[in-house]
């Protein structure tokens, strides 16, 4: 029996909105609670399937996350495995431990390889574990590509930040204002497939193996430059620091985490989300045991980061060739 158990073969009224989520153990809680609100707010008359790209996930962890299947939005599991990409990935990572690297963990490239992997999809979101939605994602899968390879919002975070406006402009080249925030994406797979993204990306980091501030992001705003549409804010709002008005899909980015700290902008959202989850007494549990020490490491963290990027703004020539972007 189809758990699309609808009385009528749903895909032939519409197309089934393909939604990435990619985790570990460590995220699978946080993306329960993305992808209960991504069903609370889907539309009823259409179909989603999120895919929960993955290495090391805890049979007990896709058994609960499985369970939270509906009507309307199914859940399937892909395991990534271990080919010449991911080794190259897996390596590089292992080489950026250093403080201010956030981004040394191979689950944040993982949504590099979408294109490749899927071939059945022509186009696909992207969205990050942190992540909340306040609409119908439906609704951004809908959103023209036009001649653009993927849609993505220009980063927030960065324009507030003068050595990151700096890093991105002297050590990436690309102007500040069309610099993305990589945490949700709508995709134009065929166009990915037909670039090559997978191996552009694995060719910069074979060729340059460069110390960057927000790796995989950096290489997507490096290989797409001029390709890339902007979207709204609605579609990544990051509620601490702007605006939450009127906005479908809410982002903690770089800021705190509503499930280690009880003061977070729009932080109740989440947790109405989580309620719904089989991962609710997790989260509180872990809530409850953030020490003030965590928290201090993480604000190091982000300073750290703030550094390197001023380091590395200092390099009178961008990092990588001229030529790379297609
Ligand atoms: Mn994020």
């Amino acid at each position: 029996m189809s758990i699309f158990n609808t009385g009528m073969n749903p895909f032939k009224k519409t197309k089934v909105v393909p939604v990435f989520v990619t985790i570990t153990s460590d995220y699978a809680k946080y993306a329960a609670a993305a992808i209960s609100s991504l069903m609370r707010h889907s539309n009823p008359k259409r179909h989603y399937r999120v895919i929960i790209m993955y290495d090391k996930l805890r049979l007990i962890d896709r058994w609960r996350l499985r369970n939270m299947v509906t009507r309307n939005v199914a859940i399937e599991f892909h395991k990534m495995k271990y080919n010449l990409y991911m080794q190259i990935i897996v390596r590089y990572c292992a080489k950026r431990t250093g403080s201010g690297d956030f981004f040394s963990n191979a689950v944040y490239y993982y949504r590099a390889f979408i294109a490749r992997l899927f071939p059945q999809y022509d186009k696909g979101i992207y969205i990050d574990s942190d992540t909340i939605l306040t609409g119908d994602i439906g609704e951004l899968y809908d959103i023209d590509l036009g001649e653009k390879v993927i849609a993505a919002r220009v980063d927030p975070k960065v324009a507030g930040v003068p050595e990151f406006v700096r890093y991105v402009e002297n050590a990436l080249g690309v102007p500040a204002k069309e610099y993305v925030n990589s945490g949700v994406l709508l995709m134009d797979l065929k166009k990915l497939r037909k670039l090559h993204y997978i191996t552009k990306m694995t060719d910069l980091i074979r060729e340059y193996d460069a110390d960057l501030v927000a790796p995989d992001q950096d290489y997507l705003n490096v290989i797409l430059k001029g390709q890339i549409k902007h979207l709204g804010r609605e579609w990544n709002c990051q509620p601490e620091g702007e605006s939450y008005r009127g906005a479908k899909l809410l982002h903690f980015n770089l800021s705190k985490k509503p499930w280690y700290h009880e003061d977070v902008t729009c932080g109740e959202l989440f947790w109405k989300a989580a309620k719904g989850t089989g991962f609710y007494g997790d989260l509180m549990r872990e809530k409850e045991s953030y020490t003030i020490d965590e928290a201090k490491e993480a604000q190091m963290k982000i300073e750290a980061l703030i550094k390197k990027a001023d380091e590395l703004s200092k390099m009178e020539k961008p990092i990588f060739d001229s030529g790379v972007s297609s």
